[in-house]
């Protein structure tokens, strides 16, 4: 993989020369498992870390220049960002002349021109012949954690495959070569598991129910200071706490459902059929319009566009019907956005609210919708 012995070489420098080392992680469960197994990593060679995760209600997708904002008191420092990055050209450039070198470890599809970064991990980036591209990003940071660790890394081997297991099923990536053999060995482990948080989550389950489980209660948690719930419940190092986690957690997935199912109702109203594809705006908090959006698709089998507007700008989520590519889609129309940004089943997007309109006009016009933007 381009770069995999590069990026771990700069962090055991970092770790040698005492530098600070930021990570920042997107915060569904495919961060969070990412950034816990780099900050176990770094920790048991002897280093220290300052973990963020994205609060993407306040700084939007990614490491946006609002995010910036939010780890500069972190600088000088080395800043790695896990599961997102790869499109934040902005942000990566104002974490450069904020004073922070940048790694970008990420999975997602690279739009056009990669980012500023000092070293780039990523199997979708260009020049990048590793044969295996859909390893969820904490797959990428378990082979890097083996590269970091060396023989150490058997310390942490089964925990770490326990934690990637978790992350390739919330990220919902096919369930062959590299990730099929993780998520065996995984599972594997998940039947005693070792990490303090799935033992508590266990008690009578398979080992397939406590992964489908952890997905429900885990990837979308609520946001504290710096990090997520689910962070410290995967942290968590004490019985107590990590139940007393775990009851925070069941009582926001709770709440959470609720808002899904009233997001879900509002967008169901909105839905024209006659259009080629769905294009909507919802009045529900904009974290929801991706679980939303990939609730449609599942009922209408069309490309999906969801929205929210804030401040002048919309921000929503894409999906599309399987085999074709979203971010392929948005390509097509890319002057009339700020940023855009995926996988070709699932993406986002952001643009000036008065582009809306004109947005969805280019996409129908090149033929979304009608014709499959086959991959
Ligand atoms: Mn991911």
């Amino acid at each position: 993989m381009k770069n995999l012995k590069e990026v771990s070489c700069r962090i055991r420098e970092a770790v040698e020369n005492n530098e600070k080392i930021v990570l920042f992680s997107d915060s569904d469960l495919d961060g969070i498992t990412s950034a816990i197994m780099l900050e176990k990593s770094i920790a048991l060679l002897g280093g220290e870390s300052v973990v963020y995760n994205n609060n993407i209600e306040k700084e939007g997708r990614g490491l946006t220049e609002i995010a910036v904002e939010s780890v500069r008191k972190e600088a000088p420092a080395l800043l790695i960002t896990m599961d997102c990055g790869i499109s934040n050209f902005r942000g990566v450039k104002k974490a450069n002349s904020s004073g922070f070198q940048v790694i970008v470890i990420d999975h997602h599809q690279a739009v056009n021109e990669l980012p500023e970064a000092s070293l780039i991990l990523d199997p979708m980036q260009e020049g990048d012949n590793y044969p295996f591209k859909k390893m969820a990003n904490a797959g990428i940071v378990y082979k890097l954690s083996k590269e970091i660790l060396k023989e150490r890394f058997s310390k942490k081997e089964r925990e770490f495959l326990e934690l990637t297991t978790l992350a390739t099923f919330a990220d919902m990536m096919p369930k062959e070569e590299d990730n099929l053999e993780i998520i065996k060995k995984g599972l594997e482990s998940l039947k005693d598991p070792v990490n303090l948080g799935m033992r508590v989550l266990k008690k009578d389950l398979s080992e397939e129910r406590l992964v489908e489980k952890a997905v429900f209660l885990l990837n979308t948690t609520k946001y504290l200071e710096k990090t997520t719930t689910g962070y410290h419940f995967l942290i968590a190092e004490e019985e107590e706490k990590a139940k007393k986690i775990a009851e925070e957690l069941k009582c926001y997935y709770k709440e959470r459902q609720e808002l899904i199912k009233k997001a879900e109702e509002e967008a169901e109203k909105k839905v024209f059929l006659d259009e080629p594809i769905i294009f909507l705006r919802g009045s529900f908090p904009p974290f929801l319009s991706g679980t939303v959006a990939t609730r449609v698709i599942r009922k209408h089998k069309k490309p999906v566009f969801i929205y929210t507007v804030e401040n002048g700008y919309a921000r929503g989520s894409v999906r599309v019907p399987f085999g074709e590519d979203a971010v392929a889609m948005m390509k097509k129309c890319k002057h009339l956005l700020e940023n855009f940004g995926g996988h070709a089943p699932a993406a986002g997007f952001r643009l000036k609210e008065g582009n809306l309109e004109e947005f969805k006009k280019c996409l129908i016009s090149r033929g979304v919708g009608y014709e499959p933007n086959n991959l």
